[in-house]
Formats: structure tokens, sequence, C-alpha cells
């Protein structure tokens, strides 16, 4: 730690935050308190809002889409505003930054990696302000002219996980507010903080007040009424399967409001014996040890061809091995830490269960004390049957399956044996095979010689369990307006009653 700058060092006690409603700080008594999981050092204190809390942010956010000052504004109005956010996040990105690592305990140099990407949501999200439109309908014959409006959905309530706590919210924040819909989010009880900090910027940035509005909360209570609640035209929810369906029942036992999910992932990375085996290796590597696997897209089940497959592990072991693993706070770490202890215990469980289940523990297989901090080696298991748990099941830690194909069939199959269907990567140096793959596997983002590779003028989402609807660019800001069709006549009526 002596290495570092003062910036960079832990906080001497725990800040103090508000919530953010209608413009204004507010404050309760009842708080959670975080620790930094990569040091056991309390750095945070965020209030338990109340159910009268989401109310009040309800309400606004409400009054400040009916108002007009948000949704009647022209597209070029409100990308000024989302072009400012982008300058005052590059303004602010150390700090940013910071309470990433401190909350969710991602190395800092992942964590200004990531910020990067936000700043590029904000000038995405701008350019996709002023290009969204309509369409029309000449071909209704001669007397009726068609228009198709798009039109903003209205209040919007996001719901955020605490994998990305900044790098999610900005993915969706720039496209809701480009379609002119006004928000409500609840990040996760354990990575508030930037979500705050998004308030205070925004509002620098000259967004009207009732806009933007956080309630920190449990998901239990605040989650679950955001998800239930009758003034809420649309929820978009990151986050487990299983809170994805309960999302699902809220909404049909409620309004019908719109849902927008992206939930889990057992995302397959296939290597056949013709690719670039060197770079396939790292890609895999970083696939799973990116944010310490706790990542959606985490490539989990390595579909190696077979003649190459011993080749393959052995390369991808010693790489492994390689990896910086270690306090986040340190500018040359590669991955940090677990981000809460639930989640370690799953990671630890899982691990258990491969190596009772006959699963043979190539590279890692134990977690690690560091500073305080709960830690686990990017673990590699081979050996691994289809039927045993880390084969089916979204881990959402460092641990990486490998499966062995023989045909480009085989491989498909064995990428489509999941429940999910959120991405997957291919390696190959024969583009006909990885265009035919491609169309072939069922998955909502796809990389062919890359992985985790794109910018936010790409969609995202997943196929099967793994979610409904698209987030970022074009298609993320379409999916948060609702479509009016518009009938003109042209001529004089013909007449019904003579
Ligand atoms: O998720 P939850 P958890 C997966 C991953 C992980 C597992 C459990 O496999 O191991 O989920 O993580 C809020 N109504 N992913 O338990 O509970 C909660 O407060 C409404 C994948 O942390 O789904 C938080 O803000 N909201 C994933 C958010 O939901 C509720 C990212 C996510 O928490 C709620 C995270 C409820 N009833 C976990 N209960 C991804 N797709 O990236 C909780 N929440």
């Amino acid at each position: 730690m002596d290495q570092l700058a003062p910036k960079h060092r832990l906080p001497d006690q725990p800040k103090e935050f508000g919530y953010f409603v209608d413009g204004l700080w507010k404050s309760r008594e009842d708080r959670f308190e975080r620790a930094s999981p990569g040091h056991g050092v309390a750095v945070s204190r965020t209030v338990r809002c109340t159910l009268d809390d989401l109310n009040d942010a309800v309400s606004a956010a409400r009054r400040a889409f009916e108002n007009g000052f948000w949704a009647d504004i022209s597209g070029a109005e409100r990308a000024g505003v989302l072009l400012r956010t982008a300058e005052i996040i590059k303004r602010r990105r150390e700090e940013v930054a910071y309470w990433e690592v401190l909350e969710n305990g991602k190395p800092i140099s992942q964590a200004l990696g990531e910020i990067e990407h936000c700043i590029a949501c904000f000038e995405t999200g701008a350019g996709a302000a002023r290009a969204l439109h309509g369409d029309s309908f000449n071909n209704l014959g001669k007397d009726l002219f068609g228009m198709v409006l798009r039109e903003p959905i209205g209040v919007v309530g996001l719901i955020t996980p605490w994998n990305f706590p900044f790098l999610i919210l900005c993915e969706r924040v720039p496209f809701i507010l480009a379609s002119g819909c006004t928000l409500v989010v609840k990040p996760s009880e354990v990575t508030s903080v930037t979500t705050l900090l998004l308030a205070e910027i925004l509002e620098e940035a000259g967004l009207p007040r009732g806009a933007y509005n956080v309630v920190t909360g449990s998901g239990r209570t605040i989650g679950q009424a955001m998800t239930e609640h009758h003034d809420i035209d649309m929820i978009s929810f990151t986050g487990s399967t299983a809170v994805g369906r309960a999302c699902v029942h809220a909404a049909a036992d409620s309004n019908f409001k719109k849902l927008g999910l992206e939930l889990g992932g057992k995302n397959p990375i296939i290597v056949f014996a013709d690719a670039d085996l060197d770079s396939a290796a790292d890609a895999a590597a970083f696939g799973i040890s990116f944010n310490t696997g706790q990542c959606c897209v985490s490539s989990s089940r390595l579909i190696v061809e077979v003649k190459v497959a011993n080749e393959f592990e052995k390369l991808l072991a010693a790489k492994m091995q390689k990896i910086v693993v270690g306090d986040p706070l340190d500018p040359t770490t590669q991955v940090g830490a677990i981000t809460t202890e639930a989640q370690n215990k799953t990671i630890l469980d899982y691990i258990e269960k491969g190596k009772s289940a006959g699963a043979k523990v190539l590279v890692g297989g134990a977690k690690f004390d560091h500073e305080g901090g709960q830690y686990i080696q990017p673990t590699l298991f081979t050996g691994v049957t289809r039927d045993m748990a880390i084969a089916t099941d979204e881990i959402f830690g460092p641990v990486l399956s490998s499966f062995t194909f023989e045909t480009a069939d085989e491989a498909v199959q064995i990428a489509n044996d999941t429940v999910y269907g959120l991405a997957a990567s291919l390696w190959t140096s024969d583009v006909s095979k990885a265009l035919s793959v491609t169309r072939r596997v069922r998955a909502g983002r796809f990389w062919v010689n890359t992985i985790m590779a794109g910018g936010p003028e790409m969609p995202l989402g997943g196929f099967k369990q793994s979610g409904w609807g698209r987030e970022a660019g074009v298609y993320g800001v379409e999916e948060y307006t609702q479509i009016k069709s518009v009938h003109v006549d042209l001529a004089k009526r013909q007449p019904w009653i003579s």
C-alpha cells in the first residue's frame, strides 16, 4: 500500500451519503455500512430508504415526466445535457473509479477503463437522442397517410447489481434519458455510491429536477416494491434469473409494466484447432478472470477441439497461473477481490462441488486471504461432464470448465446446451466456419476471434433465460419508447350515414 498515491489510500472513516429525490439530497439515520471487499475496512454508509421515500421518488419522476421539461424538449437539447455529463465524468473519473474499487473490489486499472466506456455511453446516448425518429407509411392509398411516432414510455425504474455498479448504470441511463423518460434508480445495497455520484453529475450537467432520482435500499423491500409499483411504466432489471422471474410475476400482478431483463449467463468460448491458439488462450484467461468472473458475459465454458485440447489447456493453465490477483488499489493488480461474502461462499462451494464430482483442477481451485479481503485464484477445471453443477450453473466467479468436441455440429450442440443465451466467443481462422457457427449458437452477443469487445453503439442483451430486450445504442433507446400509429385522412370523409 505504501507505493500508492494518497488518493488511492483507504478512507480514515466511512463516508456518509444521502439519497436523491426531486433534485434534493435527503437523509435518514437507518443505514447500510459497506466494508471494502479487498480490505475488510468500512468505507461507506448509505441510507436504508423506506417505501415512503420510494413513493416520493416515483411521484417526482412522474411530475418531471409530465411537466415536459425533459420529455418535450428537443433531442438536441437532451443531447447537450448528455454530452455535458460525459465531460463531467471525464473530470471526476478518478473519484468515480476509486469508489468502484472501494465498494466492488475491482482493480483500479479496470475501473478506470470502465469509466472510459461510461463516457462513451453518454456520448452515444447524445447521438441517439438526436437520431431517434419514427416512421411513415405512404402506401395506404391516395387519401390515407400513416405516421408512426416514437414516444417515451414514461417513468422507468432501474434496478442494478453490484458487479458493475457504474458501468451497468451508464449502459442504461443515457439511453433512457435520450428517449425522454425520467427515472428512479435503485442500486445494489452494497455498491450504491457511484449511482449517487451520478446524481451530482447529472444535476451539474443541467438535467431538470426529478428526472433522475436515487433511492438506496434493499432489493427485497425497495426493489420488490418498484416492480409492483402502479406508477412505474417500465423496469430495467439486471441481476439474477430468480429475481428476474419475480419481476415478471410482479409486473403481471400490478400494471403490466414493460420489462427489460438482463439475467444470468453460462457463456461458451469455442476454440477450433485452426485458431491462433496463443491468442485464444489469452482471451479465455481474460474472459473468465475479468471482474473476478463476476460478469454476466464471462466465458465460463471452454469448448475446445479435441485434437488440440491437451495443448490448449496447458497453454491456458500457464497463462492463468501468471494472473496478478491482489489488492484492487494496486495499479498492477489484474484481478481483485470477490465483491460479497455470499458470492465468495457460492464460488468456493462450486469449486468443492466440481472437485467432489470428479473434475480435475488444472490451476487455482482455492481462496487466499490478503489484507483482510476475500480473494479466489482463477480456476480451470478439466474432465468436466455436462451434468455437473460447474457445467450447468452460473457460478459468477473465476471458475472455467473445459469440454472437448470433434465436429462443428458437436461444438454448437454443447454451446447451446444451457438455459442461458447471453454471449459467446469463437476462435477459428476459417471465416465460413466462424459465420456458420455464429448463426447457430443462440446468444445475444457474439465475439469472433475476440472477446468482450465492442462499444455502446452495439445492443446488448440475451436469448432464452438470459433475459428480455436490449440495452445501449439506438436499439436501447427504442426499448424505452412506445409506438403510436397515427392515421390522417387527406380527403373528405365518405359518409357512413346517408
Ligand atoms: O442478485 P440479485 P444477487 C447473478 C449471479 C449471482 C446471483 C445472485 O449468478 O451469483 O445472481 O446475486 C435487487 N425485487 N447475478 O443475489 O438479488 C438487488 O437489491 C427487485 C447476475 O446479488 O438479483 C440488486 O439491486 N429487486 C447479474 C439487484 O436486484 C431485487 C448481476 C441484483 O441482485 C429483489 C448480479 C427483488 N425481489 C447477479 N431482490 C448479471 N446479469 O450481471 C434483489 N433485488
